[in-house]
């Protein structure tokens, strides 16, 4: 770690670069703060500071007329700065090559990635629009922060253009071995572009590990340690390589847990699915990567073999709308509604519904209700970065009790071994852990849950934002 004083990381500016800016437009309460895991997770190096936020709004450039207005040029100490895409860009760079390619590919190219020459094309010159921007806006010395998949290439781009700033990036979702991601026809061009950082972040060490042996292989460096010596023209520059597995705001769901309310709407919400004796929940975005069909199945299989009763058991799956205009979304949702509707109607009878679907966005006094209601959390991705929703079912935990079935394949089961591990391709192994979760003795749930909620708040999201922010300050300070 480096040894650069508290002051110090406060005096330099920070420019935070992400797909879209923390605010989001509502027809009825105009520009509010966006709801989600980055804008929170940066509150923590974001408070106190001045700082720049470089991003999409969501409005078009070639949109004929703005329904929209633009967006504020910031809040308190944050500014923020629009990049304007137009539709085609939206189309080619996000849903085409972020969620077509890449997506699928490092998530273990669960679903075939679709690699089209012009979609890539579209994510350089879009990538280009951020870096410059960027270089823009960023004063002189600045700390850069890039985040996710969607901007790979930055870092080079804005080191070519600016190269007194200290740029970190860091990886949202899993980076995959090299057998993976060796298809990708611009595997050389990707890895060019993250080298651009001074400091690369993953989720998981596996993660670091990959990405290392790629640079080897492809670039022909030569890693020692965590660590990637570049040569240049300007002469050498250290790379590093390392794993900052992200937390939450675990204070944050606790408090709103215990409040009154939540504690309250948690009650109604058993009794109006009829107090049922064990009440399963499952949260997530709708993606292919969650697993929520393969949890689904292994669900009915338990209540149709009545190893769980129909009767005294409930499942509630809430699926959150997600990238509606990428095709394979499009799919697994039409697949996950026909296994629940044919679940419940071999299942179900009058005034008996096992499995209640949600495909809404909740406020989040009600994921925070529902968490406390539920005795069984199902987290079963085939492959996920980290996980947040597990984190989150923990937090709110506050009576110490209820159990977690969670992947294996997600970089949350790194940390959190107290819960039910399973491996979301084995179906038979993961309805054993079902059950024994929803089974198990109050006194071994409360073992593990304590372990759990140690983990979790021990290692949250300031942590999480800080570790990395000084680390990257720390960088050049050599
Ligand atoms: C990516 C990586 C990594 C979900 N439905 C509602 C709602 N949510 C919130 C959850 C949670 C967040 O969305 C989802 O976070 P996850 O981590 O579970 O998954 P991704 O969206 O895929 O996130 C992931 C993360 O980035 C952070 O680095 O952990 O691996 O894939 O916070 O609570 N929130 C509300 N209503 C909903 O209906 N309010």
């Amino acid at each position: 770690m480096g040894s650069v004083a508290a002051e110090d990381i406060e005096q330099r500016e920070l420019v935070v670069v992400a797909n879209r800016l923390p605010i989001e437009f509502d027809e009825d309460s105009g520009w509010r703060p966006a709801p989600g895991g980055l804008v929170s997770a940066m509150e923590a190096v974001l408070r106190d500071r001045d700082a720049t936020w470089i991003g999409w709004s969501g409005r078009f450039e070639d949109a004929r007329r703005q329904d929209v207005p633009p967006p504020p040029a910031g809040t308190g100490n944050l500014q923020l700065d629009e990049v304007l895409l137009t539709k085609a860009e939206v189309e080619g760079y996000y849903e085409g090559f972020s969620n077509g390619a890449i997506w699928p590919l490092y998530h273990d190219a669960i679903v075939p990635p679709i690699y089209h020459r012009t979609q890539f094309e579209t994510y350089r010159r879009v990538n280009e629009k951020f870096a410059r921007r960027t270089a823009q806006a960023a004063p002189p010395g600045a700390v850069v922060w890039i985040h996710d998949y969607q901007l790979q290439l930055v870092p080079r781009m804005l080191r070519m253009l600016r190269p007194d700033l200290r740029i970190g990036f860091f990886l949202h979702i899993p980076f995959p071995p090299a057998e993976i991601f060796s298809q990708l026809p611009w595997r050389r061009q990707i890895l060019e572009g993250l080298m651009g950082s001074d400091l690369i972040g993953f989720q998981t060490k596996d993660g670091a590990v990959n990405f290392l042996r790629l640079v080897r292989r492809f670039l022909a460096l030569r890693p020692g340690g965590d660590r990637v010596v570049v040569d240049e023209l300007s002469g050498t520059r250290t790379v590093h390589v390392e794993a900052f597995p992200i937390g939450i705001r675990a204070t944050d769901f606790a408090e709103l847990a215990a409040s009154p309310e939540v504690q309250a709407r948690a009650k109604q919400i058993r009794s109006d699915l009829g107090d049922p004796k064990v009440l399963m929940l499952g949260v997530d975005r709708l993606d292919y990567t969650k697993g929520i069909d393969v949890r689904i199945r292994a669900v009915t299989e338990l209540l149709q073999d009545e190893d769980l009763d129909p009767e005294e058991t409930v499942f509630v799956q809430v699926a959150t709308p997600s990238r509606e205009n990428v095709e394979e979304y499009q799919r697994i949702r039409e697949d996950i509604e026909l296994l629940v509707s044919r679940a419940n109607g071999d299942i179900g009878k009058l005034g008996v519904t096992p499995i209640h679907y949600l495909h809404q966005n909740m406020p989040r006094d009600e994921l925070v209700a529902m968490y406390v209601a539920a005795d069984v959390m199902l987290v079963t991705p085939f492959r996920d970065g980290m996980n947040l929703v597990a984190m989150e079912y923990v937090a709110c935990r506050i009576n110490e009790d209820g159990a977690l079935v969670l992947s294996e394949f997600t970089g949350a089961a790194n940390s959190m071994h107290e819960a039910w591990l399973v491996n979301p391709y084995d179906i038979d192994g993961m309805k054993r852990s079902i059950l024994d979760a929803s089974r198990t003795s109050p006194e071994e749930a409360h073992q593990r849950m304590l372990a759990l909620r140690h983990g979790v708040f021990e290692h949250d999201v300031e942590r999480w934002a800080l570790d990395f922010e000084r680390q990257l300050e720390g960088r050049n300070a050599r």
